[in-house]
C-alpha cells in the first residue's frame, strides 16, 4: 500500500516532468508495477488447467477412494467454518512457538476472501491445512487449498451441506495425483510447494 502510493507519487512526478520537457512519453510504469504486485500476491490456481498424468500415475488416481475423500472434506469444512485461529494439535502451550506456529498466527490474521469469507489461498499454511498433523496432506486436507467454497453455502445434497461438484472433485484429485511425485498417495512438504507455485512437469 505504501509502496504502490509512493510509486504513484513519484510515477506522476516523472509524468509531469516529461510533459514539461521534449522527451518521449514513457511506458506506463504505473500499470506495470500493478502487474507485477499482482503477480506477486495472487496465487496459483490449480483449477484453471488440466494435468495430463502417465499411465502409472492414472493407476493411482483410479484406485483412490472418492467417497472417502469426499467425506473426509466435508469434515474439514466443518472444522474450518468452526475455527479461527489453527495452532498445532500437540502443541505444548509451555513450549517456544514454531515457524510453522509463527506462519499460522500471521496468516490467520490476514483479511479473508470478501465473497466467501474463506482464507485466501495465499493464507492457507502447511499447518492449516495438515488438519491430523502427520506432516503430509492427504487428498482431501490437500482440496481445502484447491477448491475455495464457501463453507456456509448450501449446495443442493440431502444434508443442505456444502458440497464439491464432480468437477472440482475431479479436478483435484488429478493435481493431487500429478504433484504426488513419490506416489505414496501423500503429499510432502516438498510436493506441495510445487503444487502452490503451479510447477509444470510437462506432458
Ligand atoms: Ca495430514
Ligand atoms: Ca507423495
Amino acid at each position: 500500500m505504501t509502496f504502490k502510493t509512493t510509486f504513484s507519487l513519484v510515477s506522476g512526478f516523472a509524468l509531469a516532468l516529461a510533459a514539461c520537457g521534449d522527451s518521449e512519453p514513457e511506458p506506463d510504469a504505473n500499470s506495470m508495477a500493478a502487474d507485477m504486485e499482482a503477480n506477486q500476491t495472487a496465487e496459483y490456481d490449480p483449477m484453471e488447467r488440466d494435468y495430463p498424468l502417465s499411465e502409472e500415475i492414472q493407476a493411482r488416481r483410479d484406485a483412490f477412494d472418492s467417497d472417502a475423500f469426499q467425506a473426509e472434506y466435508s469434515g474439514f469444512r466443518d472444522e474450518i467454518a468452526a475455527e479461527q485461529i489453527r495452532m498445532g494439535a500437540n502443541m505444548d502451550p509451555d513450549a517456544e512457538m514454531t515457524e510453522d506456529d509463527r506462519a499460522e498466527m500471521e496468516a490467520a490474521s490476514q483479511p479473508r476472501d470478501a465473497s466467501t469469507n474463506m482464507r485466501t489461498r495465499s493464507n492457507m499454511t502447511w499447518s492449516y491445512l495438515d488438519r491430523n498433523d502427520d506432516d503430509q496432506l492427504s487428498v482431501a486436507e490437500y482440496a481445502i487449498w484447491a477448491v475455495p467454497l464457501d463453507p456456509n453455502a448450501t449446495m443442493p445434497n440431502d444434508q443442505g451441506e456444502p458440497q464439491l461438484s464432480a468437477d472440482q472433485a475431479n479436478r483435484a484429485a488429478d493435481s493431487f495425483f500429478y504433484y504426488d511425485i513419490d506416489g505414496d498417495t501423500y503429499l510432502s512438504r516438498r510436493e506441495f510447494t510445487s503444487a502452490r507455485r503451479g510447477e509444470n512437469y510437462g506432458s
